[in-house]
């Protein structure tokens, strides 16, 4: 994907906000701070398109990103302990809403960080997942902050605890692009077809 054309689209508080032209979409979702940004940024192969920051919470609105037939979604960050109440319960509205009733919605990437067991939030979010009915591809971040080995058994924990099947459960890292190849496929497959 990283040879492609792609530009920002906008940022919309809309979770129904029409996008011209209809294309499929596919949306990054996770906490706050586990690589959303990152890890568009790195598929597309451009650093600094989509915000990435040491702080999170970074992105509070959808965040559109056009390739000739597809649009990437960069979500805002669940979970944020910082966030006040109007705020996560704005958050929720927001992604309830994409999720259940976006009609261009063709597939979601849930990022989890490799080293830490799914959150209360992200369980929240898995019920969200399943209710929604998308197609849904598990990925887990940093993968270079660990050894091969421990992040090969921490990947086969983390399905288990989801309850994926393996193949529905990607490692990656942006810094070594380990995953980066098999996420692009997975994503090209969700759309159906050439980007
Ligand atoms: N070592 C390592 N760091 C990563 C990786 N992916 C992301 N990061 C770092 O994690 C931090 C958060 O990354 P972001 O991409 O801003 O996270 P986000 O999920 O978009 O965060 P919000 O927009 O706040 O929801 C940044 O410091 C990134 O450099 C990775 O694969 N390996
Ligand atoms: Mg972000």
């Amino acid at each position: 994907m990283s040879e492609l054309p792609v530009e920002f689209v906008g940022s919309f508080p809309d979770p129904l906000v029409r996008l011209d032209p209809a294309l499929p979409e596919v949306a990054f979702i996770g906490r706050s701070n586990v690589g959303k940004s990152s890890l568009l940024n790195t598929l597309v192969g451009r650093p600094g398109l989509a915000r990435v920051s040491g702080t999170p919470g970074k992105t509070t609105l959808l965040n559109a990103f056009r390739l000739p037939r597809l649009y990437l979604i960069d979500l805002p960050g669940y979970g944020f302990a910082r966030a006040g109440k109007a705020a996560r319960a704005g958050y929720r509205t927001l992604i309830t809403r994409y999720l259940m009733e976006r009609p261009t919605l063709a597939g979601v990437v849930w990022l989890l960080d490799v080293r830490h067991d799914p959150s209360k939030d992200d369980l929240e979010i898995q019920d969200l997942l399943i209710e929604s009915g998308r197609p849904v591809l598990a990925v887990l971040t940093k993968a270079d902050k660990l050894t091969r080995t421990t992040g090969l058994s921490r990947t086969c924990d983390i399905a288990v605890a989801l309850g994926l099947p393996q193949s529905q459960v990607q490692l990656t890292s942006i810094k070594s692009r380990q995953g980066m190849t098999e996420l692009a496929e997975s994503i090209l497959e969700t759309v159906g077809g050439p980007p």
